[in-house]
């Protein structure tokens, strides 16, 4: 199959692609990755595992960002936000993701509140891709909380479509949900409603379009596999796909982000492939993608160094 072969020129475009060099972080521990494709660049956000103890739980205080022209070489930008930037959080830094709109960047992150108990979603913008950071509200966006599901406030993935309109999905413990934002990306535009039709939904949606079609994308059962669902519309209804990235070496979560860059798809993980990694000590991978001509995806062959 031509198009499931690296290093092929497909359609006279020479494709970069990226095949052993997984981790592709490996000097800290890096989880949750959110790409972000600006001025010819790919940046990806991170969670940042510091957990000592494999049985401890998350131990996650600050994100990171890292930078590629490539995909190959990677620059380190350093915890770029820290919970310290949030007067209202009170711990867990995890999976957030960062979008640019007019010229501003916002990257929401899903925090243990302080003083509601439970997790909200935050929003921190700068005027460039890595910062400096500062809370742009000064309080969380989303507070929502609905009985046994007190961890729901996580995974925030925006999407902003090619009409201006933006889409917020955030969702854990297996309750998806969205809202559209208002242009000021701080305020919300209308009611949340729940996202059926994701099946298996665990954590982890992550939103893109590509060819007039919708793609949600989202961790699904535990050990978690990535699954995806298709949509005409940015709002759904959701028709499930499949299963796009199957258990990941090593660690029971498996969280993706989904971009194109220089006409070359990419699916961006992590695992806990990394030596003394785990399910609290996870590590950043990178593998191509690729579709089929009907727009569905084929399944992500996971590389490793
Ligand atoms: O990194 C902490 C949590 O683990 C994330 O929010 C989930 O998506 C899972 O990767």
């Amino acid at each position: 199959d031509k198009n499931n072969t690296d290093n092929t020129i497909i359609n006279d475009i020479p494709k970069i692609t990226v095949i052993n060099n997984n981790p592709i972080i490996d000097h800290i521990f890096t989880a949750d990755p959110a790409a972000l494709v600006h001025n010819e660049t790919v940046y990806i956000y991170t969670g940042h595992d510091e957990q000592v103890y494999a049985t401890n739980g998350f131990l996650m205080k600050d994100w990171h960002i890292f930078s590629s022209k490539n995909m190959v070489d990677w620059k380190d930008h350093g915890a770029a936000l820290s919970l310290s930037a949030f007067a209202w959080a009170k711990a867990d830094a995890w999976a957030g993701q960062c979008v640019e709109r007019a010229g501003k960047f916002y990257w929401y992150v899903p925090i243990a509140h302080k003083t509601i108990g439970w997790f909200g979603i935050g929003v921190a913008v700068s005027d460039t891709p890595t910062g400096p950071f500062s809370d742009a509200i000064g309080a969380a966006l989303i507070t929502d909380k609905t009985p046994n599901s007190i961890e729901l406030n996580i995974d925030p993935t925006v999407f902003v479509d090619d009409d201006g309109k933006a889409y917020l999905y955030w969702g854990g413990f297996g309750h998806c949900r969205m809202v559209k934002l208002k242009d000021n990306m701080i305020e919300l535009d209308g009611d949340v409603a729940d996202v059926p039709g994701l099946t298996g939904f665990t954590e982890a949606p992550w939103l893109h379009k590509r060819n007039g079609i919708y793609y949600l994308s989202f961790a699904s059962g535990f050990p978690e596999k990535i699954s995806y669902a298709t949509s005409s519309s940015p709002l759904g209804p959701w028709t499930y796909k499949g299963v796009v990235n199957d258990l990941v070496k090593n660690s029971p979560t498996n969280h993706q982000s989904i971009i194109e860059f220089k006409n070359q798809s990419y699916f961006i993980y992590h695992n806990g492939g990394l030596h003394s990694g785990g399910e609290y000590r996870r590590s950043v991978c990178v593998d191509s993608l690729f579709y089929n001509s009907d727009g569905t995806m084929k399944q992500v062959k996971q590389t490793t160094k």
